[in-house]
């Protein structure tokens, strides 16, 4: 099977265009338009998407929850509970095309104040959504999300009041930094959040490595790992973690074999190491990221209108 080079993949040139996508969403955090159609501080919030846009609806509900700006919750739009009160609705959707994020935004049309944060404008969802955020300059040409996803939660950071020039430098130390050569190598992944807010990123890191890599990978709440998860860990295992890990984790995950990695750098930057190393193993593998097994760029069910 022919693969092409890593430096001619669009997921690999999408991946190294982050740290210029993260300072463009920080600018554009500051435009009124934008800070209106956001959440403001003391809003019930319910912030929704589907797979890669599920998991930073995760990693955005707990900081904005724990920065005190008022009660988050984060669901898969098909499980949206629809008996429940909230002051506005945040779809996350690169595409625009998710049918269940439109059939979430239609059934609340008129009810409850909804905004969308969308790769591609002029879709149905920023036809239903009453206020768009276009963040076009991150759209992506590749089937697997990474700058769509990454730029929307750094906009969604900066609009929480967060500073994140030292995050965007971390990102691209993130994307220079050589990776391990063994870590690729490994048969088995398993990403753990250490802080509650990082359990969708390390969500979001296992869906990588399965979409691009078609590997064996898990995530869970760092705390979670010794409660059954440890079980799977042996010689051929990597455990990532990101965010800081609960005390004395590292020392169990090398008691049986693991390979430990926890780096002191924003987990988001850490994301996009597992960018790169998803395309790694892929290519290892003899695969093309650029086209991913069995996906498409957006799940678009029949009878869908
Ligand atoms: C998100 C998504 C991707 C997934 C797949 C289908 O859609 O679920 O995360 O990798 O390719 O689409 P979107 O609503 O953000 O466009």
């Amino acid at each position: 099977m022919h693969t092409s080079s890593a430096a001619q993949l669009h997921t690999t040139a999408e991946i190294a265009s982050q740290p210029d996508c993260w300072r463009r969403a920080i600018t554009l955090a500051e435009e009124p338009e934008v800070v209106a159609a956001l959440p403001a501080a003391g809003e019930r919030v319910a912030v929704i998407g589907c797979g890669t846009s599920w998991f930073m609806a995760q990693a955005y509900a707990r900081l904005r929850e724990d920065a005190g700006l008022g009660e988050t919750d984060a669901f898969a739009a098909s499980e949206f509970p629809f008996g429940r009160k909230y002051d506005r609705v945040v779809a996350l959707s690169r595409s625009g095309t998710t049918t269940e994020v439109i059939d979430v935004l239609r059934k609340l049309r008129s009810n409850v104040p909804t905004t969308a944060v969308i790769g591609a404008p002029g879709t149905p969802v920023t036809e239903l959504a009453d206020q768009v955020v276009p963040l076009e300059f991150a759209d992506e040409r590749s089937v697997v999300q990474t700058r769509f996803a990454t730029t929307a939660l750094v906009l969604l950071r900066a609009h929480l009041g967060e500073s994140l020039e030292r995050v965007v430098l971390d990102a691209e130390q993130a994307l220079f930094e050589p990776l391990a050569a063994d870590l690729a190598r490994s048969e088995q992944f398993t990403f753990l959040g250490g802080t509650a807010w990082t359990t969708g990123l390390a969500a979001e890191a296992a869906l990588k490595m399965r979409e691009a890599s078609l590997s064996w990978a898990e995530s869970y709440p760092a705390a979670e790992y010794r409660h059954g998860p440890i079980a799977i860990t042996d010689e051929g295992s990597l455990v990532w973690v990101f965010g800081t890990p609960p005390v004395g984790l590292d020392l169990d995950v090398a008691a049986v074999g693991g390979r430990w990695v926890a780096r002191d750098r924003d987990p988001l930057a850490e994301l996009v190491a597992v960018h790169r190393l998803a395309v790694e193993v892929a290519q290892l593998r003899g695969l093309d990221p650029d086209t991913p097994r069995n996906l498409t760029r957006s799940v678009i069910l029949d009878g869908t209108p």
